[in-house]
């Protein structure tokens, strides 16, 4: 089954978690390339940039997922909306607490560089998101 490596709102104990229908791979999980993440905006959106070789190894959770658990939070990110909406791209991650155990393959939502306004607010880049950074979370979305 496919991998999925969340890093944000998509997370256990986060505020879309409940779209998250995959199965959860124990462990903390890393990118094994740098890529910035940012909190995006007044809603404080975490969004990993695909620039690989800037900023932090983005921590984050890994999951099984099948088909319908995918079509679910590509809706949630938007992929396919060419404006804003996020790309699901394939990175390599690793477990923190594993390293021995190397590389897998696994999506990630990301978004080029140009799809972000240049004078949209944000943090950042940060290694984790956190329960402190999602209590600033506000979902700006239209649905
Ligand atoms: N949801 C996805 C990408 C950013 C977000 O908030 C995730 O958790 O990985």
């Amino acid at each position: 089954m496919p991998l999925l490596f969340v890093y944000g709102t998509l997370k256990h104990g986060f505020p879309n978690a409940h779209v998250n229908a995959g199965i959860r791979r124990p462990g903390r999980f890393r990118t094994c390339s740098p890529m910035p993440m940012y909190l995006l905006g007044d809603g404080h959106v975490p969004c990993v940039v695909h620039a690989p070789g800037q900023g932090h190894q983005v921590h984050g959770e890994l999951y099984e997922v099948d088909a319908s658990a995918l079509v679910a939070m590509d809706k949630l990110e938007r992929i396919g909306d060419d404006a804003i909406g996020y790309l699901r791209l394939e990175i390599d991650v690793e477990a923190v607490d594993d390293l021995a155990a190397g590389a897998l393959t696994a999506f990630i939502y990301t978004k080029p560089p140009e799809r972000i306004p240049p004078d949209e607010p944000r943090i950042g880049p940060l290694p984790e998101y956190t329960q402190q950074h999602t209590a600033r979370f506000r979902w700006t979305g239209i649905d």
